[in-house]
């Protein structure tokens, strides 16, 4: 029971941790569930060291304990949170961030470690988990380990291993635990068999991400938790030629209360492969029509469940995991337990172990040969888990998130999305599907059928056109990178039809070959006729030399700075390529110094400006 000098919450984690014994707490602040992933292995692992733990979301704890945990003693608050957009951090440690860096809580005698996750390629790498580590010292906690960073463009859970291996010592030392127990398995989900008939069908989930019926009965707000289901009004390749598909997808918002702005984002929930979630039934000797709960054994867990039960194993499967993913190695740890043959199992437990030689093997079996589990278990013959425990160790199914390329000044109805289809042979002669993409491509309606249907909602982005519109802008979107700019000359277009007078916009859009991935030709040259939009085109393939959008930029940096340095011009780039990101970035700075005579240092000031007004905005992803 709490003790008399901690003031105790409803969203108590001091609580929690008092009832249970526990000394260990790990935030996390993650999007897509990695940092939740770590931060849920690390509390787990906490029993080996006497330090028995427990995952906490800051979004669901009263955090101003942070200045109470002092008063359980050897106690240890561990921070694993990831980095997003401009140095943001999650959704769910937004008001954590917010209150750290805006108060002055006193942390002294506050045990703490952070492990950020983070990528590489992008401007602010892991920004958020650098400050945390930073501002927690600075209001008086203790640091227990130093700050580990994770490169998801990488490999994130060698760093966080690599991490974790030399943090477990320091703890140790810090609160005098002698030894490290055995290495145990144990299951944080118990399996509860619903017999056939035992349960209504209406107490059974069926996809629905929070609220039983949610998809039949649907009632807006629309969110993550609860998606709207949107007709697909039109799916049209956009590609005329080459082996590879573009989708334009037109999904109808009417009646839902959704609005979105040119620049939003759109996310989708996709369902998996029927044919891959079938396999996976074979491999696992399961029947997937079975209906079945999992149960947190840890009843002090606010997670009861890993995802909506009682639930189907088809369901699971094809709504609430992701079967495509290549498993980390904690997830080949626990499955080689349940191989038979002797080799198979050395196997799976050297990939899962931070040597050379294993980090070798897991490089060139699961990563290089892109081995999903369902491969995995295929080439592993004898390796044959109880489906329930895949469905606990499967991270849990994101949805996907596009760059919408509409403009609700010209369709206010529907959001449009421009989407290649992801499709790739793989080394052992598989063929990899991206999840969404490849569903989104079986969904065409039909005269006559009913129009297929999609869970989505809508993000709010920051990529947003200027006010006025006769503020010059400048934009660089090769492949689907154009898909928020076909939104962007949509308002223009739309602002000009209006009278209103409009600035000079500026394209710059590349592709692999004019009369094959051209996508949105006819649109684009249009806006051109009307005065809309300069284009500025690269088709890469389509003479000896490969020409970029790049190369496009470097010819016009005088242009650019004259733009930028004296019209007031707003810069934005959107793509699928990082690298590309980077580039860009690199020759605006380069137009900045040679043709607006400033001197490195200035130049990065002048973006840097740029950016915090919002004039230069960078929407990319991998
Ligand atoms: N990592 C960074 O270090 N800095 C960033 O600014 C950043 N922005 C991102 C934006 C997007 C849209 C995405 C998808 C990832 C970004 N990342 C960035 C990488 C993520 O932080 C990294 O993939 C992390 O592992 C995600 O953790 P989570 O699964 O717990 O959300």
């Amino acid at each position: 029971q709490p003790a008399g000098n901690i003031q105790v919450t409803e969203n108590s984690f001091i609580k929690k941790l008092q009832s249970s014994g526990r000394r260990l707490v790990v935030f996390y602040g993650s999007q897509t569930g990695t940092g939740e992933e770590f931060a849920g292995r690390l509390a787990k692992e906490g029993v080996r060291y006497k330090m028995k733990g427990m995952v906490a979301d800051p979004e669901e704890c009263d955090m101003e304990e942070l200045t109470q945990l002092k008063n359980i003693e050897n106690s240890l608050a561990v921070f694993c949170v990831a980095t997003y957009g401009e140095g943001d951090p999650t959704d769910n440690a937004m008001e954590f961030f917010e209150w750290l860096k805006n108060g002055e809580p006193d942390l002294s005698g506050l045990n703490y470690a952070v492990f950020g996750l983070g990528n590489k390629t992008y401007e602010h790498y892991n920004s958020v988990a650098i400050y945390m580590d930073k501002r927690l010292e600075e209001l008086g906690a203790t640091r227990v380990h130093e700050l580990g960073l994770g490169d998801d463009d990488a490999n994130i859970e060698d760093d966080f291993i690599t991490w974790k291996e030399k943090f477990w010592p320091s703890v140790c030392s810090r609160f005098n635990i002698e030894s490290a127990g055995e290495e145990e398995l144990v299951r944080q989900f118990r399996l509860l068999r619903h017999a056939p008939g035992e349960l209504p069908d209406t107490q059974v989930f069926t996809g629905e991400m929070a609220r039983l019926n949610s998809l039949h009965t649907q009632r807006p707000p629309f969110d993550a938790k609860n998606p709207f289901l949107a007709e697909i009004k039109v799916n049209r390749e956009l590609h005329k030629g080459g082996d590879r598909s573009c989708l334009h997808v037109e999904l109808d918002i009417s009646g839902s209360k959704m609005r979105y702005e040119a620049g939003d984002h759109v996310a989708i929930y996709p369902t998996n492969d029927s044919a891959l979630v079938e396999r996976l039934g074979q491999l696992c000797g399961a029947s997937l029509d079975d209906v079945f709960s999992l149960i947190n054994t840890d009843t002090d867990s606010s997670k009861k469940h890993p995802f909506p039960c009682p639930t189907s194993y088809r369901t699971a499967l094809s709504h609430y995991v992701e079967i495509t993913a290549l498993p980390r190695t904690h997830i080949l740890r626990e499955l080689a337990e349940y191989c038979t043959d002797e080799e198979d199992k050395k196997k799976m437990l050297l990939m899962s172990t931070n040597s050379a030689e294993g980090k070798a093997l897991y490089q060139s079996f699961v990563a290089e040969a892109a081995r999903h589990v369902a491969a995995i278990l295929e080439d592993v013959p004898s390796c044959r888990p109880p489906l329930d425990h895949l469905c606990e160790l499967l991270p849990r199914l994101q949805p996907r998130y596009y760059s919408i390329s509409s403009s609700p000044k010209l369709h206010p109805e529907t959001v449009h999305v421009t989407a290649v289809v992801v499709q790739y042979s793989t080394p052992t002669g598989r063929v990899n599907k991206g999840v969404t993409t490849t569903w989104l491509a079986q969904r065409r309606p039909a005269p006559g059928a009913p129009a297929p249907k999609v869970p989505i909602y809508i993000r709010k982005s920051q990529f947003r056109l200027p006010l006025q519109p006769q503020t010059p802008i400048i934009m660089v979107g090769p492949g689907t990178g154009l898909a928020p700019f076909r939104g962007f000359l949509q308002e223009r277009a739309a602002a000009r039809a209006a009278g209103r007078p409009t600035g000079e916009a500026l394209l710059y859009f590349g592709c692999r070959h004019k009369d094959q991935d051209y996508i949105y030709q006819e649109e684009l040259e249009e806006f051109e006729r009307n005065g809309d939009v300069q284009l500025k085109l690269a088709f890469s393939r389509d003479q000896p030399e490969k020409v970029y959008v790049t190369h496009l930029l470097q010819r016009d940096l005088a242009q650019l700075w004259d733009l930028l340095g004296n019209q007031n011009a707003h810069f934005y780039i959107c793509g699928d390529a990082k690298n590309m990101a980077v580039d860009v970035r690199n020759l605006v700075l380069r137009a900045v110094r040679e043709c607006g005579g400033r001197s490195e240092a200035e130049a990065q000031q002048f973006l840097k400006r740029l950016e915090s007004m919002k004039k230069y905005s960078a929407d990319v992803w991998s």
